[in-house]
């Protein structure tokens, strides 16, 4: 099933990399980006989305090994610790295409890939997190505020923010290095 061992020890990496991003801040804000989600997009791209859900869920599974998993109960926790960490790897929808444009010489196209894979892949993983936020969090809203438009405003503003960064770190490699996203092995 995972037979490339290049992209087996990558995916461990890339979840390593991921969870010590996510260690930043060190306080809990959900306003904050993702910036784990960084790595595991570009990796993604580079390896399909099998070994992109594969290091996803490695990413979320770490936050149990070190402790960093807020539960409010089972169900929160395999939405947005299991689904949501494993949806980034979604990313990988695209990477054939993206390889193929790359291959090509087509620029435009592999940006456009590039920038669509991540808007599946944070978009997706931050609507758990937004229906999360509606179900589970709601008694964290400020009096008077719908737990609906709470949810909207914590995820939909941390999942903007994480995108950018995203597409930021999408566009400097395509631009440098863009044989990162076409590999040998
Ligand atoms: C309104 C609200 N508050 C908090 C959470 C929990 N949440 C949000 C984003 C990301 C993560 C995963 C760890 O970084 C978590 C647990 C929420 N869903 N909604």
């Amino acid at each position: 099933m995972f037979s490339k061992v290049n992209a087996l020890i990558e995916a461990a990496v890339i979840a390593a990399l991921a969870m010590a991003l996510s260690l930043i801040p060190d306080f809990a804000s959900w306003f904050t980006p993702s910036f784990g989600a960084v790595p595991l997009v570009l990796f993604s791209l580079r390896r399909g989305s099998k070994y992109g859900i594969l290091a996803g869920l490695i990413w979320g599974l770490l936050h149990f090994i070190l402790g960093r998993v807020y539960y409010l109960s089972l169900s929160q926790v395999l939405l947005e610790y299991i689904l949501a960490f494993a949806s980034m790897g979604l990313a990988g929808v695209l990477a054939a295409p993206l390889q193929k444009a790359l291959r090509q010489k087509q620029k435009q196209k592999a940006f456009s890939l590039a920038f669509a894979a991540a808007f599946l892949a944070v978009s997706v993983r931050y609507f758990w997190h937004f229906l999360a936020g509606i179900i589970f969090w709601s008694s964290y809203a400020p009096k008077g505020m719908s737990p609906f438009y709470y949810s909207l405003l914590v995820n939909g503003s941390a999942g903007i923010i994480t995108l950018l960064f995203v597409i930021i770190s999408v566009l400097i490699l395509l631009t440098v290095q863009s044989r990162f996203f076409l590999p040998e092995h």
